[in-house]
């Protein structure tokens, strides 16, 4: 009954109300300003993050067709911005890239704390430390990288809440499992089991964690962030690694899926909505952005894809989300979230070397 939807312990700031009604009025001339634009928005997200009714009702109040496209990793993401050319006005950066993006001046300075909704965002996501004061960004969805299991297959009902169930699978379950195709989710994750840092620069530590998923590799039925719903919930697989909202997701036509929060601890990101540099349409990105920060759209999302927001929105969920431990995590989990960390260009490095051994 005490259970409640957490919110991230990211740093909060006091919010003046005089300094409010200023932005509110420097926004609004800001977004009048570029009513010229052409009215379309290229929309660059992760896969299977935004429900597409939602884009119908943003069209059709403004006018402005939205074209979306799908990623399925921060590094995809960092990679196609460095490389130029892309033309995206609204992407979805997990905090664990913010830094990375605003220091390699990939990102349009958006000042998300003046547009008018912003007084709507919780004041736990209003001045993180990956982006003080919001300069760059605003928050979108949060949530955990654990993983899920149908218990009605496997031996006695039930695993132990240990990532050793995925990385060192029981016999019975060999073969019917799959990890995500997220270098950064699976790494994470092995170096929680591991207890070494997760952004380790030592080659030792990286000499481990690819040992492990070595090791794993044989037992794994695919390397997949995909359809990430439905491979649990149609018995695909019996256990994956997976997103707390796919797993409530399947749960709600399988009931016997379980959701697993590893003692070793888990991964929690919070992902935003920012606007790179070389947008086509940073008015109408800001129109975007702005008519997400609305209760009612922020809601509409959290409904239908079940990960929790960053907007003052908890009374609009689902009365079926509330009651699931995948979204509504249970108390005792939450000292073993840990939230996706900024790693140093040479700790990427070494990631990627590890993913390109384990891949190639
Ligand atoms: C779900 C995407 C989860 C986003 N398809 C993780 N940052």
């Amino acid at each position: 009954m005490s259970k409640k939807v957490k919110s991230p312990r990211f740093a909060a700031a006091s919010f003046a109300v005089a300094g409010l009604a200023l932005s509110c009025f420097t926004a609004f001339t800001t977004l009048s300003a570029q009513a010229a634009e052409p009215k379309e928005l290229f929309f660059y997200n992760w896969t299977d993050y935004y429900p597409v009714d939602l884009l119908a009702k943003f069209e059709k109040e403004t006018g402005i067709k939205v074209t979306m496209d799908g990623y399925d990793s921060n590094e995809t993401l960092l990679a196609k911005l460095q490389a130029g050319g892309a033309a995206y006005d609204v992407i979805v950066p997990s905090q664990s890239i913010m830094r990375t993006l605003i220091n390699q001046d990939l990102l349009l300075e958006i000042d998300a704390s003046t547009l008018p909704n912003f007084q709507y965002v919780k004041p736990a996501f209003r001045d993180p430390g990956f982006d003080p004061g919001r300069k760059f960004s605003a928050p979108y969805l949060w949530g955990t990288t654990g993983f899920s299991y149908d218990s009605a297959r496997v031996p006695g009902g039930k695993l132990d809440e240990s990532w050793k169930e995925f990385f060192e699978p029981r016999k019975e379950l060999q073969g019917q499992l799959a990890a995500l195709d997220t270098s950064s989710s699976v790494i994470n994750a092995a170096s929680h089991y591991l207890n070494v840092d997760e952004c380790s620069e030592n080659p030792q530590d990286a000499k481990r964690i690819l040992e492990l998923l070595q090791k794993q590799k044989p037992f794994l039925k695919m390397y997949s962030s995909d359809n990430t719903v439905d491979r649990m919930a149609s018995g695909e697989v019996i256990m994956m690694q997976n997103w707390n909202g796919s797993t409530a997701r399947a749960t709600l036509q399988k009931s016997t899926i379980k959701y697993v929060y590893p003692k070793e601890g888990l991964a929690m990101f919070q992902d935003n909505f920012a606007v790179p540099k070389s947008a086509p349409h940073p008015g109408n990105a800001k129109i975007f952005i702005d008519w997400m920060m609305k209760p009612e759209n922020a809601a509409a999302v959290s409904n239908a894809i079940a990960y929790a927001n960053g907007i003052q929105s908890d009374k609009l969920i689902d009365a079926k989300w509330r009651v699931m431990d995948a979204i509504n995590m249970p108390d005792e989990f939450a000292s073993r979230l840990r939230p996706e960390k900024e790693c140093s260009n040479k700790a990427r490095e070494l990631q990627d070397r590890i993913w390109a051994k384990l891949k190639g």
